[in-house]
């Protein structure tokens, strides 16, 4: 593959309902497409970036600066066989993984449209569907939650996340647990706390939690693995995984017992499933996150958790959760059982509806060789 040119557009999405986790409020979800150009044939990625840097450092505004100036500089006009070929290519640039998995994920569709493969089989995948769930933020109170959470029970939903930060925690974790005693359920508090204030969640270990997502500091594997001891709920971690590495240290330390895989927090598709496979080898269960994606991200995600290591529902729901237009043709569909099937065209499997993506733009810019 011989990429010539690439477009980024600045995309900005109105949700269809606010999504609000400990680090804030978004009414509007931004995000980077790029589009990169070889022989006639153009591969889609989506940066997951957002418009703030709550979640991570990263920004729309710094994976454009990073992508620009030097991801794509770094690609244009050379070789690139595969993923491992573009991650050496990217090597020099430290960190900003949100930016290398973007245009990684343009690459991945140029080579299975290249080669008439779908990503999933590319990746190995051995599902057809995918086990779901809903990631349902931050309500104004109790009772609205839990009128959210049934409302998304009656679409379908068989697994349930709530965000979760000091002072909406248990209380809105019971309020849950007691309207709905038997689904599967987790938390997740996006860093909220400290070990020392993380003792106020003691209290969750009695509710039967799938799991207690990403409680401490992005930067703290070592307090979790303190905390994963007043536990017998499975912590997972999210934040705190941006390399296969900090997979390995995080299980050798017992910092967590579960991994939510985002491939672009962790630089790429193909560093996912390089910690798809140390999981799956320990026999530690892995999950597919979410980050609100286009269509075009969705069906990436839907490729990765087809993989036989992804034994959790993911947090990918179907297009209407989120957007009422996308920018894909496609629009995935919740089936009865849960599941979202997998795209099975070459590469990411989308078409891009232009005219939608011209109504969400508001930025572009091409760089060439
Ligand atoms: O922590 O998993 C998270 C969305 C944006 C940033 C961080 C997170 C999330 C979600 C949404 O939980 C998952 C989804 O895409 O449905
Ligand atoms: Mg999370």
């Amino acid at each position: 593959m011989r990429i010539t040119q690439v477009k980024l557009s600045h995309l900005s999405m109105k949700l269809r309902s606010h999504f609000e986790t400990s680090f804030g409020r978004s009414y509007e979800r931004d995000c980077l497409l790029i589009e990169a150009f070889s022989e006639g044939i153009c591969g889609y990625g989506e940066c997951v970036a957002d418009r703030d840097p709550g979640y991570s450092y990263e920004t729309v505004g710094t994976a454009w600066h990073i992508l620009k100036d030097f991801l794509i500089p770094a690609v244009l006009n050379r070789d690139l066989e595969d993923s491992h070929e573009f991650q050496g290519s990217v090597a020099h640039v430290r960190g900003h993984p949100m930016a290398k998995a973007g245009l990684e994920m343009a690459l991945w569709d140029l080579i299975g449209k290249g080669a008439g493969c779908s990503l999933k089989t590319l990746l190995g995948g051995v599902r057809q569907q995918v086990e779901v769930g809903v990631s349902v933020g931050l309500q104004d109170t109790p009772q609205l939650l839990v009128r959210q959470v049934s409302s998304y029970l009656n679409q379908s939903y068989g697994r349930i996340k709530i965000k979760i930060k000091p002072g909406r925690d248990v209380g809105d974790a019971r309020a849950v647990r007691r309207a709905f005693p038997d689904i599967r359920l987790q938390v997740d508090a996006n860093s909220a706390y400290t070990l020392e204030t993380a003792a106020v969640l003691y209290p969750l270990d009695q509710l039967g939690l799938l799991l207690i997502e990403q409680p401490l500091a992005e930067d703290d594997l070592w307090d979790h693995s303190q905390l994963q001891e007043h536990f017998t709920t499975p912590l997972c971690l999210d934040e705190s995984i941006l390399t296969p590495r900090h997979a390995r240290q995080a299980l050798e330390m017992k910092a967590c017992k579960v991994i939510n895989i985002k491939a672009g927090r962790v630089g790429g598709i193909s560093q996912a499933v390089a910690i798809h496979d140390l999981c799956r080898a320990q026999g530690v269960p892995v999950w597919c996150g979410g980050m609100l994606e286009t269509g075009v991200g969705r069906a990436a995600n839907l490729a990765l958790a087809s993989l036989p290591g992804f034994t959790l529902p993911g947090d990918i729901s179907a297009s209407e959760r989120y957007y009422t237009e996308d920018i894909t043709q496609e629009r995935f569909s919740l089936n009865p059982d849960s599941t979202i099937e997998v795209p099975k065209a070459p590469g990411l499997g989308v078409t891009i509806d232009q005219k939608a993506l011209e109504s969400v733009t508001i930025a572009t810019t091409t760089i060439r060789g």
